[in-house]
């Protein structure tokens, strides 16, 4: 068993709701065991600033599923909640990132983990921090230890889980 961490995301179509729907999905779902959500924040987008702010948390469960039946369960998903793909970095019914996958360095041509930008993400990091406070990560850091370094002025705690 392997204990992963997903990013969820929304800023389209009651992001709130989304986010509750992905939620109900995984945490039902026979390969994912003892999971555990973030409460759920709104955060102004990173990237372009003329679309709607998101809504995110981060949910962690222990799995048997290896990191590509992984990824294809999270983007089935998304397509369940017809994510709308129009342009890259915007417009999301539903995103689900693979951020962690225990401690695996995985780089192939659908997936890297861990996930790419998730450090520098306030909306990822803040979440992380109310799961898993003590997690080292990647560059040697705590999850507290990376949450000092980031502005997360633009978070609102929208729901405890
Ligand atoms: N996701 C993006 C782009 N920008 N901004 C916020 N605040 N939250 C997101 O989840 C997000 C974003 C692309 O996945
Ligand atoms: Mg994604
Ligand atoms: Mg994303």
């Amino acid at each position: 068993m392997i204990q992963a961490y997903i990013g969820l995301g929304s800023n389209l179509e009651n992001p709130v709701a989304q986010i509750h729907q992905a939620i109900e999905t995984l945490q039902s779902h026979d390969s994912v065991h003892a999971f555990r959500v973030s409460p759920i924040y709104s955060s102004k987008p990173v990237g372009s600033q003329d679309q709607p702010d998101y809504i995110n948390a981060v949910a962690t469960f222990s799995t048997e599923l290896s990191p590509i039946a992984l990824l294809d369960l999270l983007q089935s998903i998304e397509q369940a909640q017809r994510r709308v793909r129009e342009r890259h970095w915007e417009l999301r019914t539903l995103d689900l990132d693979l951020l962690l996958y225990g401690a695996e360095e995985i780089q192939n041509p659908r997936l890297t983990v861990p996930h790419p930008h998730m450090l520098d993400r306030g909306f990822v990091i803040k979440p992380l921090n109310d799961l898993a406070p003590e997690m080292g990560l990647a560059n040697g850091n705590t999850v507290t230890e990376q949450l000092q370094q980031l502005d997360t002025s633009d978070l609102v705690l929208i729901k405890e889980e």
